[in-house]
């Protein structure tokens, strides 16, 4: 019996068990079998959730892009590596191949260098979804700097809030970015960015747009003369298991975006795996993931995993609705896509358009769904097996998060019978528990709790860059011994787990977790806010939309409304980016608080979801007149 591959669902059962009952003999299997190290392992794992420290294969030598490029050089030399589809349906495709990819890699690489950066450096990456960001996240691998991917869809001031959090050196961007029939000038809002970013020496610059930009002399590169000019040769840099690989941020409940922190050898151990598993990935097959790279899913399962097992991944720059909703089917129809991974909202989005678009394309390719990012609900699992998969290929319902860097809980495809809305089961190795508000762990089936996981798998994140403190508050402290994942979730008679969502204040917007106190930050800027409250509501396309409860600094100015809506949005956009913008404004004359002065959300809430039927206790409330006041001007 391979453990690297599992079929079955008795297959599953005894895998499980033993990644349960042994892990470090498990796992050693797993990565002595599958990858290619400069140096083996001391100890497989050693672990303290209470300080928390997390090491996996200590003391092992090896450079994760030898794993997911060199060593295919002697069997898979021509396969595709990278599938780049551009936004433009008219552009050629380009296949990408492991013999080319490594000698992307390797220019980019010299090209870091030649810029002075090294191991341990970081760098952030401000790319759109062309190749280039691919190969520049595997060129910083490939000489131990560390990456920072940061999406480009993001704003100046998110931007250089991440950079100046993980002192990064480097920027590499491009002068624009193409979506739908929209072109974007990212070189402008990174130099905006770096007005505040006196640590960043050197900008490199892809040309993918062509559009007019500033060049600052010294600082800023064209990239395409300097790989011209570089070596197609560049050693890898031997790195230890537990030398960080990438920084990626993530929105917390409250103050700054957090920096998880993954490391080399437990990371790309436990993506390859999942990957394999999890999508049934054989030789020749085309993998779609439609994240995009500035995403967890697009590090573990467009880049890492994918190449880490030989495979053919596909990169889509565009959007789904361009030129018209049926582009995603009919990339899959001409690249014969076998698996394909995308969101909820995606899903939701594509089915409000009916299956007229679904039904020009052959999807008969299709072998394995995927869905990640939120909940998906019962009526959007329906029409994603019926129309897409036409009730053959089963999806796969993958949760996870930026913090767990892989696939989770989910089933396997074949092997696990699916159940709309439920994740089902854990994956080998995963060791989730439910618990009680008070701390007790919830045992038995149909029982619902707050979702932790007993025991540390391999690529867990290993901090919080630059405060630890924060990554044991948030994951560690909740619970004793336990990470807690910020969600609940439910167990059915079976075993199978659904999760319900978050418990805290991230609120999941089309698959974009955003944190409410940062937008009130953002919101608490526009000089005529007093104060605001932002809470989500359920939305048919986005899962989840944002409601913002504003009272004004002077209630008797009579202001145009419409306009502070938009002028609120503006500082939004300024300061986090448009996926934050609040779909509905309420402004009041105050917010229904605590008597120690803490806003009551959770009223809030439910008046945003219409749900004012029970209201709870507003007894306890400093006032509670404002509540009817709210109730009777809810948008
Ligand atoms: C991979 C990713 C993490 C949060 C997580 C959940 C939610 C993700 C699912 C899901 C229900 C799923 N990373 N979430 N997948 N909820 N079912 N299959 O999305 O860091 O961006 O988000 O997303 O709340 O905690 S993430």
């Amino acid at each position: 019996m391979s453990n690297y591959h599992i079929k079955h669902l008795e297959e599953y059962y005894q895998v499980y068990r033993k990644s349960v009952r042994n892990p470090d003999l498990f796992w050693e299997e797993v990565a002595e079998e599958h990858f290619l190290w400069r140096k083996k392992w001391d100890k497989v794992l050693s672990w303290d959730f209470k300080k928390p420290e997390i090491k996996w294969f200590e003391g092992a030598k090896l450079n994760i892009t030898e794993n997911c490029i060199d060593r295919h050089l002697t069997t898979r030399a021509n396969k595709t590596a990278i599938l780049f589809e551009p936004n433009n349906p008219n552009e050629p495709a380009l296949h990408i191949t492991y013999k080319e990819l490594h000698e992307r890699v390797c220019k980019f690489a010299n090209v870091l260098k030649s810029k002075g950066i090294g191991k341990g450096d970081r760098v952030c990456i401000y790319l759109p979804m062309i190749p280039e960001l691919a190969v520049s996240v595997l060129a910083c691998a490939r000489i131990g700097a560390i990456h920072s991917v940061v999406f480009a869809g993001f704003s100046a001031t998110a931007l250089s809030t991440r950079i100046n959090d993980c002192d990064a050196k480097m920027v590499i961007t491009s002068d624009g970015s193409y979506r739908g029939d929209k072109s974007i000038d990212l070189k402008c809002i990174v130099d905006d960015a770096l007005k505040s970013c006196p640590g960043v020496h050197s900008v490199l610059v892809v040309n993918r747009t062509s559009s007019e930009i500033q060049m600052k002399d010294g600082r800023d590169f064209w990239l395409q003369p300097l790989l011209d000019k570089a070596d197609a040769h560049c050693e890898i840099e031997i790195m230890d298991a537990e030398d960080p690989l990438f920084i990626l941020y993530t929105s917390g409940s409250t103050g700054m975006p957090k920096g998880m922190m993954h490391t080399t050898a437990g990371y790309m151990v436990y993506t390859a795996y999942t990957f394999k598993n999890v999508f049934q990935y054989k030789e020749n097959d085309v993998y779609w993931c439609t994240a995009d790279i500035g995403w967890i899913t697009g590090h573990s399962y467009i880049v890492y995993g994918p190449l880490a097992n030989g495979a053919t991944s596909v990169m889509f720059e565009g959007v789904p609705s361009y030129p018209d909703f049926g582009r995603f089917w009919e990339i899959v129809e001409k690249h014969k896509v076998n698996q394909f991974y995308t969101a909820p909202t995606a899903i939701r989005a594509l089915a409000k358009q009916g299956v007229g678009f679904v039904e020009k394309h052959d999807l008969s390719s299709l072998k394995v769904l995927g869905t990640v990012g939120e909940p998906i609900n019962e009526e959007a699992w329906h029409w994603y097996n019926d129309n897409v998969g036409k009730k053959k290929s089963p999806i796969v319902d993958t949760w996870w998060q930026t913090e767990t860097g892989g696939i989770m809980i989910t089933p396997i495809p074949f092997a696990t019978p699916t159940k709309p809305t439920y994740a089902t089961l854990p994956f080998i190795g995963i060791q989730p528990a439910l618990l009680d508000e008070q701390g007790n762990e919830i045992t038995g089936n149909q029982v619902d709790g707050r979702l932790c996981i007993k025991f540390p798998w391999p690529s867990i994140a290993r901090t919080i860059w630059g405060n630890h403190q924060r990554y044991k508050d948030t994951y560690f402290s909740a619970f004793e011994n336990m990470y807690f994942t910020g969600d609940g979730a439910l167990r059915d008679e079976v075993g199978y787990y659904r999760i319900t969502g978050r418990v805290d204040d991230v609120i999941i917007v089309s698959g974009h977790n955003l944190g409410t106190a940062p937008i009130e930050d953002a919101v608490n800027e526009h000089p005529a806010v007093a104060e605001s409250a932002i809470v989500g509501f359920p939305h048919d396309v986005k899962g989840f939309a944002l409601y913002g409860y504003v009272t004004l600094k002077e209630t008797g100015e009579s202001r145009d409304q419409d306009n502070l809506r938009k002028e609120i949005n503006q500082v939004i956009t300024e300061h986090i980016g448009p996926i934050a913008k609040l779909d509905k404004i309420q402004f009041t004359s105050g917010l229904p608080k605590t008597r120690s002065g803490k806003i009551m959300r959770r009223i809030l809430r439910k008046i945003a979801c219409k749900e004012t039927d029970n209201l709870g206790d507003t007894s306890t409330l400093l006032n509670p007149e404002v509540v009817q006041e709210i109730m009777d001007n809810a948008l």
